[in-house]
């Protein structure tokens, strides 16, 4: 039986010794018993009923257990579906509705709220933050190889939601393909191997964390510092013993505002990765003169995983994310047709790491998948005449928080829901740490609500991440003569 993304990631290291995962307490796990865990694992999904296709929805701490029920959910055929841990009760109903799970681990903390949503009809297993609950209680006992599921390149492997800019989340399915393909060519091109230790700080239910740093690990066998999230102090003990790290711009400016981070400290890293948001010009170079390390950007989506990198030889420049990956085709084009070199226009991008389209919305996957492969990213960019892209922004409607994506149209629909409330914009405007944070622009019909209960109303309904951290009343939003809102407006004079 083949399962391609089992076969290239787990099995090879069914009886490799070398240590994959140190968690934050010291605990070493190495391959080979990663391995059994992630067999332990799928014969719980198996006796919950989890078959090939299933969809498995994971909200649960960052653990080692985590990574091995990807594993697990991969060894079964099933479709693995991780969430945000800032999800709100809202939120995951959505979501769960949406994908229809034949399975469901949560936070133990969340049992009650999730048993709610799924009312008996879906099983419910819980992993509690110190790793209990009654997901490793029924793995314990369980045998420690599992017949693995056959599942092909097209077969799906990964469902991960995205917001979208008309509102409700969109399910990107990724298939085995997708996601190996890349897994390989990331390797590849910035030479991980089995000599690396990554520091892993970044959460697992991104693409970022979970495939650009877990599959690129697994596929090279390198030792992952597995930290629970973005601690300074113990990224910093930890870079001296470790040659990679892959991150936020967000880690990395917080890294330079701290004085002991030097040339010296950093002396046995190989490589600093950026992506997810952009990288500033500035942090680049600052990073350079004080470690003389140049961070290597990289661009990526969630749809798409990653598209462009910096060289891994050769020069990385500064407010660029490099060439088009080998095998990618990246074209700038306006009103669908390609623009010349130096031309600003719509980033599109073709190749097995575009996704299989959006989860039961065809019209969606029509709208931003072409019949000829290219998929219509809503990035403005230019590329130069040597290939190199610079991205120029952002033809959707987007906020960028510290690597977490935020779409104003979500949270506008919420508070636009509100009664006494006329009308909303959300808009980002830059932050030093965030890069972008979100403020709300509101037009009362009613002008005795007051901020707090607005404030109160959005809370339970959007992950606290999304929350507008400041609400301006207006009289009227700003509008162009075609009467569109005009966010760029709202930017400039709420800037900091
Ligand atoms: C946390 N908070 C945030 C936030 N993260 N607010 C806005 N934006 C964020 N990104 C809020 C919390 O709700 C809390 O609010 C307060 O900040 C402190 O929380 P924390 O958990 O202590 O924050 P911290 O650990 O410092 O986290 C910041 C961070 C984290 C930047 C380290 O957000 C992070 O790891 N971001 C990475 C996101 C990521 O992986 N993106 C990849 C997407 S994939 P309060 O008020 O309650 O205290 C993708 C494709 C690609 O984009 O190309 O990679
Ligand atoms: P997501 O939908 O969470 O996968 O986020 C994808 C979006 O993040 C992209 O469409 C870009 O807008 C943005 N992004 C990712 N990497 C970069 C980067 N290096 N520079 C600028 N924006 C980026």
């Amino acid at each position: 039986m083949t399962n391609t993304l089992y076969d290239a990631l787990f099995a090879p290291h069914a009886i490799n010794t070398a240590t994959f995962l140190v968690g934050d307490d010291g605990t070493e796990v190495s391959y080979a018993s990663f391995v059994r865990r992630v067999a332990q694992l799928a014969h719980v999904l198996r006796d919950a009923g989890v078959q090939p296709g299933d969809r498995v929805v994971v909200q649960a701490p960052k653990l080692m257990d985590t990574v091995a029920l990807y594993g697990a959910t991969v060894q079964t055929g099933a479709v693995y579906l991780p969430l945000n841990t800032a999800y709100t009760q809202d939120e995951v109903s959505y979501f769960l509705g949406d994908a229809a799970p034949a399975l469901v681990v949560c936070d133990a903390a969340a049992e009650a709220e999730v048993a709610a949503i799924c009312q008996d009809s879906t099983p419910v297993l819980t992993l509690a933050q110190d790793g209990s609950g009654s997901l490793s209680v029924q793995a314990d006992g369980k045998p420690t190889t599992f017949e693995t599921a056959a599942r092909g390149p097209d077969d799906l492997a990964g469902l991960l939601y995205t917001s979208g800019t008309t509102g409700r989340s969109k399910g990107a399915m990724m298939s085995h393909k997708n996601l190996l393909s890349n897994a390989q060519t990331l390797t590849e091109l910035w030479q991980i191997t089995a000599q690396d230790r990554l520091i892993h700080a970044l959460p697992i239910f991104h693409t970022h964390g979970l495939f650009v740093a877990l599959n690129t690990s697994l596929l090279a066998g390198a030792e992952v510092r597995f930290m629970a999230g973005f601690d300074l102090d113990k990224v910093m003990a930890e870079i001296p013993a470790s040659t990679l790290l892959m991150g936020v711009p967000t880690f990395y400016t917080r890294l330079l505002d701290d004085a002991r981070f030097d040339r010296d400290l950093t002396r046995n890293m190989r490589l600093f990765i950026s992506g997810s948001a952009p990288l500033l010009a500035e942090t680049h170079t600052a990073f350079a003169e004080r470690t003389d390390h140049h961070i290597l950007e990289r661009y990526g989506m969630t749809e798409t995983n990653m598209i462009t990198s910096n060289p891994y030889d050769g020069a990385r420049i500064a407010g660029t994310v490099g060439h088009a990956l080998p095998d990618t085709e990246v074209t700038i084009t306006e009103n669908g047709k390609p623009v010349a070199a130096g031309q600003i226009g719509m980033i599109e991008v073709r190749g097995n790491n575009v996704f299989q389209g959006y989860w039961k919305m065809p019209e969606k996957t029509a709208e931003e998948l072409r019949d000829n492969g290219f998929f219509i990213t809503g990035d403005l960019g230019v590329k130069d005449a040597d290939g190199r892209i610079s991205i120029v922004g952002r033809q959707k409607d987007l906020i960028i928080s510290g690597g977490y994506n935020i779409y104003p149209k979500e949270i506008e629909d919420v508070i636009n829901d509100i009664d006494g409330v006329l009308e909303s914009a959300v808009f980002g405007v830059p932050h030093a740490d965030f890069g972008e944070t979100v403020l709300a622009a509101i037009v009362l019909e009613e002008a005795s609500l007051s901020i707090e209960s607005i404030a109160a109303t959005v809370a339970p309904q959007l992950a606290r991440f999304k929350h507008p951290r400041q609400y301006i009343i207006m009289d009227a939003l700003p509008r162009n003569t075609m009467g569109k809102v005009q966010k760029n407006l709202l930017r400039e004079i709420y800037a900091p």
